[in-house]
């Protein structure tokens, strides 16, 4: 009679556990630029990763050009669809204010992450490394690679990408020290973040400036356009090419001198640090205050800090150096 009982009350407990598990199930989506980024693919796998580790569902969503009108309509069937947290890469600082200002209204928690929107339009940012040190580093590495001296040229991702603006920003700071006399950026230029675009925009630097020396492309979709135009018309060592890149997408390209360096971060662990946050926030574990911290799964405990345009972030890292000796060992993890 007892074992019974106790066979019921086990039944009754796992019965339990699992609707309260069930219960709190939430989804959780992230929005990235436009589709077809590996760099965005990557950094959803990781946000899918952090969520579904958590115990809850990921949905994962892009629009097909990096607009912030394709993106406001996602986010309009997500608040419809009573998700409990929306990441996103914001293609636009400002755009995106009044359909997240109704998300937030609705209880959903909002992170960006990659490019933030204004402080307003956010709960948290996860800022992938320190703007300032992003820029000055690519303006850095053209300049050598240009032994000192010529004209340079930035072909970003659209014009209205926080991300790309900020660092490009920090690039115009770091041209104004002296040791640039001799060095001039001719032209920044929009890719678009897309493939035919970059190409041709890489393409028409080159006729427009006989004598540039150096593409900045702080954009993996760019700078991997621009490695092929470079390749393709065999300018190793004459023009050269640094900025942003993935090594498996790049790894040709520094191998064959195009660009002898380049920077990035685990995309990977940035999509996942926004699933740790996006659920630490809708579980009321973490609050979006500087000071606040919470345990980012493998990534560790993490703390929310003031961000420079007045809101909060989460930093994930510093810039990695990706060059010959280390692109082989990176070009096949992301
Ligand atoms: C592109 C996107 C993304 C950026 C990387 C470096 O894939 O513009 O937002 O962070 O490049």
């Amino acid at each position: 009679m007892l074992k019974r009982i106790g066979i019921v009350i086990t039944i009754l407990l796992a019965t339990c556990l699992l609707a309260s598990q069930a219960g709190e199930q939430k989804r959780f989506a992230f929005i990235f630029k436009s589709t077809g980024n590996p760099f965005g693919e990557k950094l959803m796998e990781g946000f899918k990763t952090a969520v579904e580790e958590q115990g809850h569902t990921a949905i994962l969503r892009a629009p097909d050009l990096p607009t912030a009108e394709g993106q406001i309509s996602i986010i309009e069937e997500l608040i419809a669809q009573r998700v409990a947290g929306i990441g996103i890469s914001a293609n636009d600082p400002d755009a995106l204010q009044p359909v997240l200002e109704r998300a937030r209204r609705a209880g959903i928690k909002i992170v960006t992450a990659d490019s933030a929107t204004n402080a307003e339009s956010r709960d948290v940012h996860i800022n992938q490394a320190d703007p300032e040190l992003i820029g000055r580093v690519q303006v850095q590495a053209a300049f050598d690679m240009a032994g000192g001296k010529g004209d340079i040229a930035v072909l970003s991702a659209t014009s209205q990408a926080t991300n790309q603006n900020i660092w490009i920003n920090w690039m115009q700071e770091e041209l104004k020290l002296p040791k640039y006399s001799n060095t001039k950026l001719v032209k920044v230029a929009y890719g678009d973040d897309l493939r035919d675009k970059s190409t041709s925009e890489t393409e028409a630097l080159l006729q427009t400036f006989p004598n540039l020396k150096a593409i900045i492309a702080p954009t993996t979709v760019g700078i991997a356009a621009a490695g092929k135009v470079l390749s393709d018309k065999n300018l190793a060592g004459k023009v050269f090419l640094t900025g942003l890149g993935l090594p498996s997408e790049m790894a040709e390209y520094i191998n064959n001198d195009v660009c002898p360096w380049m920077y990035l971060w685990n995309p990977i662990d940035l999509g996942y640090l926004a699933g740790y946050a996006s659920v630490a926030l809708a579980d009321n574990s973490l609050k979006a205050t500087p000071g606040s911290s919470f345990s980012a799964g493998h990534l560790s405990k993490k703390e929310v800090i003031n961000a420079s345009d007045g809101g909060t972030e989460i930093m994930l890292g510093a810039p990695f150096k990706f060059d010959k000796a280390n692109i082989n060992e990176w070009k096949t993890v992301y």
